[in-house]
């Protein structure tokens, strides 16, 4: 073959080469992060017949891989354990498996400092981490949610040190991750996937790589923009969950139920979305992903107004909750102080066990400093600790001795006519006790 004469040409054939590994399913397959987004994907690519390479600084999570048995809820054992027995998926804790990789993605945290700014620490360590055994011929795909700019700004300069270069020596990509714990119906392989590269040869590669496991790809025409579309996806809920909690406020105060009016828009079939107000926001994306576009646009000049007005009203509704709780008591002749409040569900969202940013914490917190005496049930939180304080789930049957009770959030595991029938009084901010109608009952 004769050499080629530029970049463009060595671009091609190296494009070439390993577009054909990624078609015959030679192509080694590296997963960089093994949570609830990583390990999802690690699979789908062993089930397309690929051999995958999960890595991971936990040694925990490797062992349990290497043993086939999940601790993610999306991926039960009896999937993972053939793939790990047939050889087609391991983990490692070592970054030396990079130097045998041809494609890498990277699904690790993108967490908010405590002031707001974007922790890029968990990117930066793990392409700092790559860069020791990058080569030539590979494909990158950052997933991590993250500002506009960052697989250019930060990844990019990391993986070209050894004088490599993008769209002709290797390919880098971004690809949002969509993953929604739990959802019933859309998982990692049916749920179309956004792909932008820092050239034109990057994003094509990187359409061709996540076709094979994938049902949908969606290719766009840049890394920034697939990382805008994440943020927007995002940030369209935040400030729609901002909005309803708002007309809630407005409605608590002009004495409207806000649910019935939510209900009766939602019968509009067109240009109408419903959302619902709640205790705050909670959640490992929402609240956490707009703040990474109102941190770059500032960068930019522009003030992100909407984004910060809807943290700022989510943020105040667990005040909200509390001040209709003392309220509430207030109207049975009792102070919150030295009262007994038993709140139902303490998970960010119904039917799940994560307590990320959970509104549940500061209604507690919140209580707590106002003297209540706490409790809870959650039949997927067996323990919290709050502060100092560790509380252990109680059984619903507990709400009888309480003064008041609040819904926090809405299992689908409570019994709420039992609740209602052995509650003195319920403060519901979940809508939850829809339809029943009680003394007793205080909605949000
Ligand atoms: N919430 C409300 N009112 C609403 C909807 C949500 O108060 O109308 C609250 C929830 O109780 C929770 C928080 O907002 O505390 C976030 O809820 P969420 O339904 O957005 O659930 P998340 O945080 O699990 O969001 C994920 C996201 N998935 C990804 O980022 C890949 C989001 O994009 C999905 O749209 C969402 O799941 C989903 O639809 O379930």
């Amino acid at each position: 073959m004769t050499e080629p004469h530029n970049s463009l040409e060595a671009g091609a054939a190296v494009a070439a080469a390993l577009a054909e590994k990624i078609r015959n399913r030679t192509a080694r397959v590296g997963i960089v992060g093994l949570g609830y987004v990583g390990l999802p994907l690690a699979v789908e690519f062993a089930r397309a017949g690929f051999h995958v390479t999960g890595i991971d600084v936990k040694e925990e999570k490797t062992r349990r891989v290497n043993a086939g048995v999940s601790y993610v809820g999306d991926v039960p054992t009896e999937v993972l354990a053939p793939l790990v027995k047939s050889g087609k998926l391991r983990a490692t804790t070592d970054f030396a498996a990079v130097a045998d990789l041809d494609t890498i993605n990277i699904c690790v945290p993108t967490p908010l400092r405590k002031t707001k700014d974007p922790d890029m620490s968990f990117i930066v360590s793990s392409c700092q981490e790559i860069a020791r055994y990058f080569h030539s011929g590979t494909l990158v795909l950052l997933e991590s949610t993250t500002y506009p700019g960052t697989t250019d700004e930060v990844v990019l300069p990391m993986l070209s040190k050894g004088g490599l270069e993008v769209g002709r020596d290797f390919f880098l990509c971004f690809s949002p991750e969509r993953v929604d714990p739990g959802n019933p119906k859309y998982q990692t392989a049916n749920i179309p996937k956004v792909v932008g590269g820092c050239t034109p040869a990057c994003t094509e590669v990187g359409r061709l790589f996540y076709s094979q496991a994938l049902e949908k790809v969606v290719p766009v025409s840049s890394t920034q923009v697939a990382e805008m579309v994440k943020l927007l996806e995002n940030t369209f809920r935040m400030i729609n969950i901002g909005l309803v909690n708002e007309i809630a406020l407005m409605c608590d105060r002009m004495g409207i139920n806000v649910w019935e009016v939510i209900d009766a828009a939602a019968t509009k079939p067109f240009g109408f979305m419903p959302f619902y107000p709640g205790p705050g926001l909670g959640g490992h994306c929402i609240p956490i992903d707009p703040f990474y576009l109102s941190w770059k646009t500032k960068q930019a000049g522009i003030e992100a107004r909407f984004i910060d007005l809807a943290g700022y009203i989510n943020g105040q509704m667990p005040h909200f909750v509390v001040d209709k709780v003392q309220n509430a008591l207030n109207q049975a002749g009792k102070p919150v102080k030295g009262s007994r409040i038993h709140v139902m569900g303490v998970a960010y969202k119904r039917d799940i066990d994560d307590m990320r940013e959970s509104p549940a914490l500061d209604i507690l917190m919140l209580l707590e400093r106002r003297g209540a005496i706490l409790s809870y049930s959650d039949p997927h939180v067996p323990t919290l600790r709050l502060d100092a304080m560790t509380l252990q789930a109680e059984p619903e049957s507990s709400a009888a001795q309480a003064d008041c009770v609040v819904i926090v959030t809405d299992h689908a595991a409570f019994d709420y006519a039992a609740l209602l029938e052995r509650s003195q009084l319920i403060v519901d901010t979940r809508n939850a006790l829809k339809g029943r109608n009680s003394d007793k009952i205080v909605r949000l």
